[in-house]
């Protein structure tokens, strides 16, 4: 591994969205905050010889790869960043681990919580970094909710409740499997909404309100069979396109959380509000910059509902971006990741959440598909698939 003053040579697996977005977050970083090791794109790998070198071409990456192992093996790589589709999360996190690389990999962490413990053995058996990309915990709105919960403005919680609703899936007429649509291929997702977004707001949950001991579930999959892209068959659809489950947190709090890619007229509405003894925090996605937040010890001639524009200077991560009153926006989430890992890894200290959190979202996930499956309480833990 390069010495901690060294650029911090990051090897990319996986071109699509996430990619993308780590891409420009490696890209931005060193320009907005001071680094003490600055990123640098050595490498990218993905199968298509022409669309890696495309991809290579257009971020600036100085090599390219077509094969994930020959990316690993590479003594000019410091960090593999995993932005593939969930089924291969765990062979290439244990091959990168066991080459003493810095893990870093897309949420969730894994199809399931075997594979995830794999991982997370892998990790700490070879004592290397590794961080899970669970980027909405670092929207500053979402940053600045943790601090107040923190500060114990709340009070004692008494609900929490999230939902990501989408609408992408509706059509009987899209296909599963293959780019983009692999989400929709319980092979390679693992699960469908469960392990794609109520992962981020289990992840969320867990950071702000604590552990979550038990859960009962439902499922719907509501379009049955679909064409599959790779083997040119209509084959059943063995995702959840729909999830909606209760949680009862170690703290005495009451969860709800929803989630599907049906909600027609949503595009990711992630929204979660908690409810305290003196205080509230509501949160949306569509207006990400603002935190809503109520406090009962308010004067009752001004109280009420305020909506806090989180731009300041002096509100998490703000100070390194523009003036107050000018918002930032998705992407930036990914940008704060990256300043966080590269201070971490100048302090040596772990980043979160590192494979071990992340391992805690998959076994709640677990316990919630568990529960729908018999339709009983699950305690979190209970089940390995
Ligand atoms: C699915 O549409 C998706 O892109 C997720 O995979 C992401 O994790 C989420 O942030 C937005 O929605």
């Amino acid at each position: 591994m390069a010495q901690s003053n060294q650029p911090l040579r990051i090897g990319m697996i996986g071109t699509g969205f996430m990619g993308r977005a780590h891409s420009n977050a490696y890209r931005k970083v060193a320009n907005f905050f001071d680094c003490p090791r600055q990123p640098v794109l050595q490498a990218v790998c993905a199968r298509s010889e022409d669309a890696v070198r495309t991809f290579a071409a257009r971020w600036g990456y100085r090599h390219h790869e077509t094969d994930w192992r020959a990316l690993i093996a590479r003594d000019d790589i410091d960090a593999v960043d995993i932005c593939t589709p969930n089924d291969t999360h765990r062979d290439i996190a244990v091959a990168a681990a066991a080459a003493g690389k810095i893990v870093l990999c897309e949420k969730p962490l894994a199809r399931t919580v075997a594979e995830g413990a794999e991982m997370v053995a892998a990790v700490e058996r070879a004592g290397v970094p590794n961080m899970v990309w669970y980027n909405y915990r670092r929207v500053p709105a979402v940053t600045l909710a943790k601090q107040l919960v923190d500060e114990g403005r709340l009070g004692k919680v008494f609900h929490y409740r999230a939902r990501f609703l989408q609408d992408w899936t509706i059509s009987a007429d899209l296909p599963q499997g293959g780019a983009a649509l692999w989400r929709l291929d319980v092979a390679a997702a693992g699960s469908g909404v469960t392990g794609d977004l109520l992962a981020h707001c289990i992840d969320t949950a867990l950071w702000l309100n604590g552990e979550i001991d038990e859960v009962t579930a439902m499922t719907e999959t509501f379009v049955k069979e679909r064409h599959h892209n790779l083997t040119g068959r209509t084959e059943p659809v063995g995702i959840d396109d729909a999830c909606a489950f209760l949680a009862r947190f170690a703290n005495g709090s009451l969860g709800t959380f929803e989630s599907t890619r049906y909600a027609r007229g949503h595009k990711a509405l992630y929204t979660f509000e908690i409810n305290g003894e003196h205080a509230s925090i509501a949160w949306d996605l569509h207006d990400l910059h603002r935190l809503s937040y109520f406090d009962h010890r308010d004067d009752s001639s001004v109280r009420g509902w305020r909506s806090i524009h989180v731009t300041d200077g002096d509100m998490p991560y703000m100070g390194k971006w523009w003036v107050p009153g000018l918002q930032i926006g998705y992407e930036h989430s990914f940008v704060h990741q990256v300043a966080d890992l590269l201070d971490g890894l100048d302090r040596g200290q772990p980043v979160a959440p590192t494979f071990r959190d992340a391992q805690v979202t998959q076994q709640v996930c677990e316990a919630v598909l568990a529960s729908a499956a018999d339709r009983r309480w699950h305690h979190v833990g209970q089940d390995a698939r």
